[in-house]
């Protein structure tokens, strides 16, 4: 929490000021912010909006506020509207007193950061993957690239089960990849559970985080 804000809300002086996410029920990037949120107990001070965003269909209010069209973008009172998710994940890890999410220094930093970027990767393969299986009208579909992209699942899920530090205090890569896989059992690409007894029983137990429980994944995408 900044400072002035700390010293003001002690004091009674203010409440302090909302911010409104735009979000989707059904994005893995979206829920990565609002759970690394709840994490960091800062979901009283956030209202979160739905948004259906798809580059095929350009969604103004979304576009206001990022050049890119996509969800998530915080928006703050007064101040720039912040994305992509990792951004406001950093963002919010400097406004609450707990534990930082994000180490600030050392090996701790890295692994924290490398393994968010793994899950970013792997959101990103799997939305690719979609529109090789699913999005992309059947005639404009491409084979070799479904095979790639299928590929990087699969060798990120054998990275995952040998370098996940599951045992570390909660950072923000455990929750970008638990966030990831979830969605990745949501819309059914393929699993990650077969032959990674760890990953999958380190994810079981992450899904029962009430920060889980309160972002259930909903929705269909409409392109
Ligand atoms: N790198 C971005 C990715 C965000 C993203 O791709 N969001 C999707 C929803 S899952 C989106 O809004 N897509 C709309 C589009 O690609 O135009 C982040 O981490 O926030």
């Amino acid at each position: 929490m900044r400072p002035e804000f700390a010293e003001k809300a002690r004091c009674g002086a203010v409440s302090m000021p909302t911010m409104k996410l735009l979000y989707q029920t059904h994005s893995p990037f979206a829920r990565k912010a609002l759970v690394f949120a709840h994490e960091a107990g800062l979901t009283g001070r956030i209202q979160v909006e739905h948004q259906e965003t798809s580059p095929t269909r350009r969604n103004e209010q979304v576009f206001v506020e990022n050049p890119l069209g996509k969800v998530p973008v915080l928006l703050r009172p007064g101040l720039p509207p912040l994305f992509d998710s990792d951004v406001i994940c950093e963002y919010l890890d400097t406004l609450h007193d707990g534990p930082r999410l994000i180490p600030p220094a050392g090996e701790a930093r890295w692994q924290a950061l490398r393994v968010q970027a793994v899950a970013q990767g792997l959101a990103e393969a799997g939305v690719a993957l979609r529109w090789e299986t699913v999005r992309r009208p059947q005639a404009l579909r491409y084979s070799p690239l479904q095979e790639g992209y299928a590929d990087k699942l699969v060798a990120t899920y054998g990275w995952l089960e040998r370098e996940l530090d599951v045992d570390s205090p909660l950072h923000a890569g455990h929750i970008a990849v638990a966030t990831t896989l979830s969605w990745i059992e949501f819309r059914e690409l393929p699993g990650f559970r077969p032959g990674r007894p760890r990953l999958a029983h380190w994810f079981d137990d992450f899904e029962r985080r009430a920060s889980m429980r309160a972002t259930p994944l909903s929705g269909e995408t409409c392109d």
